[in-house]
């Protein structure tokens, strides 16, 4: 059997992923091909248990360390029992983050070496990597709007400050160039309506070379 494609999606805040997301969901289902959406971190039940523990205000004084190793955690449940399977099996599946998140926000935002990462990395997925990685760009001013606009509460990571998320952009933006082939950068910042059917486009030409 054909192995499915792996595709996914990041972005700094407000950039657009859950819209985008669901638009790349119809463009699959209309062209027939078989789907699993998940997310990061998440995505079982352990990976979702250990979600709500790394993202809750409660727990301000988590160490990078214990961070970065809570996200790898998940990761690693999460590659076994939903992704590596649900590829194996012929379908796709379309992540709402995944290890260039880590990249970004644990080696970027909070300064874990990247040599630990890749580490970690090697270990947690066994080296699985997203075929596609599309990278929804939008500068942190504009994206912070948006999701103040959004209201509601704000996680543990939301409550940083604008120099850490100038350095999660940094950081998703060298490892786009640093792998051209892997990652499609998206401008974000323009109506939502002009990133969606650039997000549209690309699947779409993916799923015709995969068929
Ligand atoms: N994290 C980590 O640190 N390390 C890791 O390894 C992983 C994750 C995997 C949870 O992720 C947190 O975990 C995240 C990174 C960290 N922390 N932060 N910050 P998440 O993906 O679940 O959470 P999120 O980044 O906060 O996602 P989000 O809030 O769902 O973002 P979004 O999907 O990009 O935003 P949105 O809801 O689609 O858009 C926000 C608003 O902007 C909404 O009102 C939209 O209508 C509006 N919007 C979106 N696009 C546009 C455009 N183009 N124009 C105008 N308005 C727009």
């Amino acid at each position: 059997m054909r192995r499915g494609l792996f595709v996914s999606v990041e972005g700094g805040e407000g950039a657009g992923k859950s819209s985008v997301i669901a638009a790349a969901r119809a463009t699959l289902d209309a062209r027939g091909i078989p789907h699993r959406m998940t997310r990061e971190p998440g995505g079982t039940p352990l990976a979702e248990a250990l979600r709500a523990l790394v993202l809750d205000p409660a727990h301000a004084g988590l160490t990078r360390e214990a961070e970065v190793l809570m996200m790898f955690a998940a990761r690693a449940q999460h590659v076994a029992e939903v992704i590596r399977p649900t590829l194996e099996a012929g379908s796709w599946v379309l992540s709402d983050r995944y290890t260039d998140a880590s990249f970004a926000y644990q080696g970027g935002g909070r300064g874990v070496p990247v040599a630990a990462l890749d580490w970690l990395e090697a270990f947690a997925t066994h080296g699985l990597r997203p075929d596609r990685t599309i990278l929804l760009d939008v500068d942190v001013d504009e994206g912070r709007r948006r999701v103040a606009g959004r209201g509601g509460d704000r996680d543990r990571m939301e409550q940083e400050d604008d120099d850490f998320f100038e350095r999660v952009r940094r950081a998703y933006l060298a490892r786009a160039a640093a792998d051209p082939g892997r990652f499609r950068i998206i401008d974000a910042a323009r109506p939502l309506e002009r990133v969606v059917a650039d997000v549209v486009a690309e699947l779409a030409s993916l799923a015709d070379r995969w068929r």
